[in-house]
């Protein structure tokens, strides 16, 4: 039987909430994820973990210790992860942070580290990767065990989405087939920001069940690997666009992966087109 779960927040976002986001691009939500919500998502993760996506990838090499899995537009074959992200309290959330009137679904991202996983995600921006332009394009980090820097909660360097820089995406994993089409982008390529953490103001919060980490789609980031050796981090990114954002057709980007454009059959879309279903569906307001 599909259990109810609640659909509003539980709580309004406050001005402080959304002031520290817009000022550093990226904040802590917490509380805001009901616990029914993350019982039944982690039975959903579960179900994603032993049935592997035909666009996931696992960045663990073999013979690597644990396991850094990662999925893609997940709510297209699960419908938990649909009902999470359309009925959910995170389109309310998403729509309260972005101040905008409407919030499109652009996709999901599922990244679990197991523990002893030593593979990091490497510092990028999320803009670089996607054929995306606006001001109204939010990503939530929601995760589903405690996240600490030990476990590898996701890191920010604060304030760096007012750069006004755009630098090449970084191929996440070897042979993942995007390191061609990212280096068509023809951007700037990403400085060694590991090499260089000390002179950056680098935000990251302990998170867990319930509570939410916002960031900014240029906002450098970067998570280490999960060197605990008992906690899991479950971690999954929803992307959600509002009013003003539309379809940008520049190069590089990750609709010219064959994996990708497989889970969007019929995907025709032009510069300046916006998001819409069936790909991209209405998240606010609820239909
Ligand atoms: O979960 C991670 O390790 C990275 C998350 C991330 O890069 C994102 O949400 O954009």
């Amino acid at each position: 039987m599909t259990q109810t779960l609640p659909t509003k927040l539980s709580r309004q976002i406050t001005a402080e909430e959304i002031a520290a986001f817009e000022r550093d691009g990226a904040a802590v939500i917490r509380d805001v994820v009901p616990a029914g919500w993350i019982e039944v998502m982690r039975t959903a993760i579960e179900r994603i973990l032993n049935d592997p996506g035909a666009a996931s990838v696992e960045y663990t090499p073999d013979g690597n210790k644990g396991r850094y899995y990662g999925d893609f537009f997940v709510w297209m074959r699960d419908p938990d992860f649909k009902r999470f992200i359309l009925g959910s309290p995170m389109p309310e959330l998403a729509v309260q942070v972005m101040q905008s009137k409407t919030a499109h679904f652009f996709y999901d991202q599922l990244l679990v580290k197991e523990p002893g996983t030593i593979e990091p995600t490497p510092w990028h921006q999320d803009l670089p990767y996607w054929p995306v332009r606006g001001n109204h394009i939010l990503s939530l980090w929601v995760p589903f065990d405690d996240a600490t820097l030990e476990s590898g909660v996701v890191q920010y360097i604060r304030g760096s989405h007012k750069w006004g820089k755009m630098y090449a995406p970084a191929a996440f994993g070897k042979d993942t087939g995007f390191a061609d089409i990212y280096a068509k982008a023809g951007l700037e390529p990403l400085p060694d920001f590991e090499a260089m953490r000390d002179n950056f103001d680098i935000l990251h919060w302990d998170v867990g069940p319930g509570d939410v980490i916002l960031h900014h789609p240029l906002t450098v980031h970067y998570a280490a690997g999960n060197a605990s050796l008992t906690g899991r981090r479950r971690g999954l990114a929803l992307r959600y666009l509002g009013d003003d954002a539309e379809y940008d057709d520049r190069p590089g980007t990750f609709v010219e992966n064959q994996k990708v454009m497989a889970l969007l059959p019929g995907f025709d879309m032009k510069d300046g087109d916006r998001f819409a279903a069936p790909h991209f569906p209405q998240a606010w307001p609820r239909r």
